[in-house]
C-alpha cells in the first residue's frame, strides 16, 4: 500500500492508522501547490489517496480509515461489521467528516471566500463559534471515556485528533475549555503510531 500524504493534514489520519495496523507500507509526500501532480495520482486532487494493494487508488478520508482498518480486524480499529457499534463509530467518522474537518475548510480558505477583511474577521467568528460547539458536544461524549467509543483507540479518534491539531492554526481558543478533549488529546498523542506518524511527517519539534 502507499498512502500520499501532505504533512499535517487530514491525511495524518490515515497515516496514523497505517502505523497501528503496522504492516508493511509507503507514506508519500505530495505538495498541494502541484496540484497538476496531485491529480495525475487521483482527478480530484486532494489527500488523503491510497494506493491498495490491488492498485487502485481509494480516496475519501473515511473510506480509507474503514479500509485500513479492516487489514487486521482483530486489533478493533472499527467495530466488526454487522455490528451496532460498526454503525456508531460511522456515525463518529461522518460527523467528524462533515461537521469537523469541514468546518475548518471555510476559515483556511476565508481569504479567498470573503474580499472584505472585516466581514472576513466576523466570518470566521462564527465559523469558529459553530466548531465549538460541535467541540462542546464531542466533550459531553468523551465524560468517562477513554476512546470515542470507549475502551478502545478507533480510527475516529485517529480523524478527530488530526482535526482538533489545527484548532490553533486557525484561531480556536482550546485552553482549559474542554477537559475531557484535553485529556482524550494527550491519550492519543502518547501513542507510538501518533508520534510515528507524526515523525514522518516533521511534525514534531
Ligand atoms: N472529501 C475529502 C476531502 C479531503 C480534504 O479536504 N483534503 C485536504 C487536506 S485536509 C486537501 O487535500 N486540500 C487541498 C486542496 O483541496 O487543494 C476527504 O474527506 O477525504
Amino acid at each position: 500500500m502507499k498512502l500520499y500524504f501532505s504533512p499535517g493534514a487530514c491525511s495524518l489520519a490515515s497515516h496514523i492508522a497505517l502505523n497501528e495496523v503496522g504492516t508493511a507500507f509507503e507514506a508519500e509526500k505530495v505538495s498541494m501547490k502541484d496540484k497538476a501532480a496531485v491529480k495525475a495520482i487521483h482527478a480530484k486532487g486532494y489527500v488523503p489517496m491510497l494506493k491498495m494493494e490491488n492498485g487502485e487508488v481509494l480516496t475519501e478520508g473515511t473510506a480509507i480509515l474503514q479500509y485500513v482498518a479492516d487489514q487486521k480486524p482483530e486489533l478493533n480499529l472499527m467495530p466488526k461489521f454487522g455490528t451496532t457499534e460498526r454503525y456508531r463509530a460511522q456515525e463518529w467518522l461522518n460527523f467528524i467528516a462533515t461537521e469537523i474537518h469541514k468546518g475548518y475548510n471555510p476559515i483556511f480558505g476565508a481569504e479567498t471566500l470573503v474580499a472584505d477583511a472585516t466581514a472576513r474577521e466576523a466570518f470566521k467568528t462564527v465559523c469558529r463559534e459553530k466548531l465549538a460547539k460541535n467541540f462542546d458536544y464531542v466533550e459531553t461524549q468523551l465524560a468517562g471515556r477513554d476512546f470515542l467509543m470507549g475502551k478502545n483507540f478507533t480510527v475516529c479518534d485517529a480523524y478527530l485528533f488530526t482535526c482538533f491539531s489545527w484548532s490553533g492554526m486557525v484561531g480556536l481558543e482550546t485552553t482549559g475549555k474542554w477537559p475531557n478533549i484535553a485529556a482524550w488529546n494527550s491519550r492519543v498523542y502518547a501513542r507510538p503510531a501518533v508520534q510515528k506518524a507524526m515523525q514522518t511527517e516533521g511534525l514534531l519539534k
